[in-house]
């Protein structure tokens, strides 16, 4: 892992998941991991490290993911892990309201912390989306939300409703990073943005 973290490579993206504690941030990466999902809450302490390697567009794309602690007790420790970092997965949790209107704090504490260096890739995951019955959050939000993106990091912001429970959306979430970043870096011409927003 030592190793892995010094690595350099073109094609080495490190990427940090931010927001709230319980949105369900480690259940997304293990649901991309493909170690399937726990019911279980077992809170992140500080971050967890792990690369992953996906295909995007036919390229071999190594994901270094910092997923951050979202609990508030963490927050004085969380600054030092953005150094380096080339993208930002935002997770809210679509059955708590507070998860969403959070995420500004969140995004300010981002914005610090890359030097305010915009454009920046951000992608927006709207998690839990099994849980149907306990949607509480409008569409209207959403869209203001991301607007507010775009304007900050100066990046169009992808949206996707996930669920770690069934993988929905999980694996596209990350091909979607993907594609944000290469774009950012002018390896691929500007297409595929998708959004299900
Ligand atoms: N129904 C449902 N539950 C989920 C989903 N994703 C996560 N959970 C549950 O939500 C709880 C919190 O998930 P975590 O992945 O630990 O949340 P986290 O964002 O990593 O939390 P911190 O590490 O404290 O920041 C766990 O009980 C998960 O089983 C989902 O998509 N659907
Ligand atoms: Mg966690």
């Amino acid at each position: 892992m030592l190793q892995n973290l010094f690595e350099t490579n073109d094609h080495l993206f490190k990427v940090c998941l931010i927001g709230d504690g319980g949105t369900g941030k480690s259940s997304i990466v293990e649901r991309f991991l493909g170690k399937g999902f726990s019911i279980g809450y077992n809170l992140t302490i500080g971050t967890n490290i792990c690369t992953h390697t996906a295909t995007v567009d036919d390229r071999e794309i190594k994901f270094q993911i910092w997923d951050l602690a979202g609990q508030q007790r963490f927050e004085f420790v969380r600054s030092t892990f953005y150094r380096g970092s080339q993208a930002i997965m935002m997770v809210f949790d679509l059955t708590r309201p507070e998860t969403l209107k959070n995420l500004r704090e969140w995004k300010q504490e981002v914005l610090k912390n890359i030097g305010y260096s915009v454009p920046f890739p951000v992608v927006l995951l709207g998690n839990k989306c099994d849980l149907q019955q306990k949607i509480v959050i409008t569409q209207e939000e959403i869209t203001k939300f991301r607007n507010e993106l775009r304007i900050d990091f100066r990046c169009d912001v992808p949206f996707l409703l996930t669920s770690a429970l069934s993988g929905m959306n999980v694996y596209e979430a990350f091909e979607i990073l993907g594609y944000q970043v290469l774009q950012h870096r002018q390896i691929m011409p500007p297409t595929k943005v998708v959004t299900n927003c």
